[in-house]
């Protein structure tokens, strides 16, 4: 895709990062170094990158390059830890892991001298910047001009997403050339996407929102540009939207509000923004009309999932439709289910819990034989885990969910994977998680401990000095640690999570009381 681009209209400007411009011809040679790079490295079709870098051109240059391959980028989050990214690398096998320098203050080389004691497989740290004592990316590669591209099937996986996850680690979501490149062809399509797009991405785009939904490739794949930042705060993307004439950008909800807000106090045009998508975590209504209130009837829902399916509110969607759903999904093709808990379907217009099955959806997670049996129905439909109801227009509304997954404004935090992380201190014996509301992030995350016997739990404090010390990123570590003496447990003598999720509700309500 990215050479018939060029072709097409190489003076073109595709990236855009601080004062730098890259044209499309820029983009394509870069892409081709890279590949030339890593093929002199012994970097070959098949093998797995991990590619864990922040919204710089390179990411793009790396991530094409490697499409050139044949190779096959794991999309590690930049805020992904050791804990992460050693689990990644062994997952996937990984041969080379790509990192920034020093970025918003943390040393990437320094986790990378960490990671590769612990994962064998990687034979490369490949770093942008400042090498230190690794491999710089930018360096000799192999003789021949231009590496050719080696696909000869679309149905291979093209790159490899983190699931937000449910288990004790991250799962991989393999992603196909054409189930890929027809996310990001009918997203743009749908967002009318086209020469004239100026999309600003303000998310990681190592997440699939940012990156093709429509994202950076929508952009790319209409003959736009897109403009890389780092920075979400209203200062920043304001002055970015004014000065390159933004048109569209996406954005997770407490991000839309604080921009909602800062729009009555900042001086920056915005009147070239046609398009500013929410999604990645439930928009209240009154959050809705908050933004469409700030910035007219420019906000378009979206409920995806790195896993597939993605649901858009079309562009010239009611009013009402806009503020009250999460959108319809994207292909005539995408089939949609609402069952009960014995998988049977609820009636028209009932809450129940979403599978589906689709054109650009998963068949199963990588390497993950056991999860898949339970993760997809005999069917092959996904269990999204999502508690949804469809409207009379077939749009969905998501009510909730059943998984056991904290969504902190859009960051997923797997119950199970803090808790396991817990319960290897020593002071505790038991640990569960579970989300606790929060004006501004939607839900935060509170975990209950038992303590060891004859022990101390640790406070919060020191639960977070652990598990930053284990390698858990820091948006997974708890807001809250709240000690008992044993979790309750249901009939079947589950950890009774709902009855948990009360308790620290009613704790919430004395804090309150306590500290005015
Ligand atoms: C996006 O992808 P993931 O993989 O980080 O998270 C998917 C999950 C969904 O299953 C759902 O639980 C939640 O995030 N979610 C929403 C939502 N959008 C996502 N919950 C309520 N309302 C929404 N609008 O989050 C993602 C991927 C592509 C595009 C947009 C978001």
């Amino acid at each position: 895709m990215l050479r018939t681009w060029a072709r097409a209209h190489p003076h073109r400007t595709a990236l855009v990062h601080g004062e730098r411009r890259l044209s499309y011809a820029e983009l394509e040679s870069a892409a081709d170094r890279v590949a030339r790079r890593l093929a002199g490295l012994g970097i070959a079709a098949g093998d797995r990158v991990v590619l864990q870098l922040p919204n710089i051109p390179e990411f793009f240059a790396v991530f094409f390059g490697l499409q050139r391959l044949g190779a096959v980028p794991v999309l590690a989050l930049p805020l992904h830890r050791r804990s992460e990214i050693v689990h990644l690398c062994r997952l996937s096998e990984a041969v080379a892991y790509v990192v920034p320098d020093v970025h918003q203050g943390f040393d990437h080389r320094e986790l990378a001298a960490e990671v590769v004691k612990e994962a064998p497989c990687l034979r490369h740290v490949l770093v942008v910047g400042d090498p230190g004592t690794h491999t710089p990316l930018d360096g000799p590669g192999t003789g021949v001009s231009g590496v050719s591209p080696v696909h000869d099937d679309a149905s291979e996986v093209a790159l490899l997403l983190v699931s937000g996850g449910t288990t004790g680690l991250p799962k991989l979501i393999p992603r196909t050339h054409d189930d890929y490149a027809y996310n990001v062809r009918a997203s743009a399509e749908l967002c009318r996407f086209g020469p004239d797009t100026v999309y600003l991405a303000a998310l990681p785009v190592a997440h699939n929102f940012a990156l093709g939904c429509p994202g950076v490739l929508g952009a790319l794949h209409a003959g736009g540009t897109a403009v890389l930042t780092d920075e979400p705060d209203p200062d920043a993307a304001f002055a970015l939207i004014e000065r390159e004439r933004v048109t569209a950008t996406a954005l997770v909800p407490p991000t839309a509000r604080v921009w909602a807000t800062a729009t009555g106090w900042a001086g920056a045009d915005l009147s070239s923004l046609r398009l500013l998508q929410v999604g990645g975590a439930r928009l209240l209504p009154e959050h809705a009309i908050q933004v469409r209130g700030a910035f007219g009837p420019v906000l378009q829902q979206v409920f995806g999932m790195a896993e597939g399916l993605l649901n858009y509110t079309e562009p010239d969607a009611p009013e009402d439709v806009v503020l009250h759903t999460q959108g319809r999904p994207l292909s005539p093709d995408d089939e949609i289910r609402i069952v009960d808990e014995d998988d049977r379907d609820v009636p028209p217009g009932a809450v129940g819990r979403l599978l589906t099955r689709g054109p650009y959806t998963l068949r199963g997670y990588y390497r993950a034989p056991e999860h898949n049996t339970t993760a997809f129905t005999a069917d092959g439909h996904y269990r999204t885990g999502d508690l949804v109801r469809r409207t009379p227009t077939g749009h969905l509304v998501v009510e909730g969910r059943v998984k056991e997954q904290i969504n902190r404004g859009g960051d997923k935090v797997a119950a199970a994977e803090v808790e396991q992380q817990l319960i290897t201190h020593p002071a505790i014996a038991d640990a569960a998680v579970v989300p606790v509301p929060d004006d501004l992030l939607g839900e935060r995350t509170c975990a209950f401990v038992v303590p060891a016997p004859d022990a101390e739990a640790p406070g919060r404090k020191e639960a977070a000095a652990f598990l930053r010390e284990r390698g858990l990123a820091p948006y997974k570590i708890p807001d809250r640690i709240e000690v008992l003496d044993a979790l309750p447990v249901t009939a079947v003598g589950k950890t009774d999570k709902r009855a948990l999720t009360s308790l620290a509700n009613a704790l919430t309500g004395i804090a309150g009381r306590a500290r005015p």
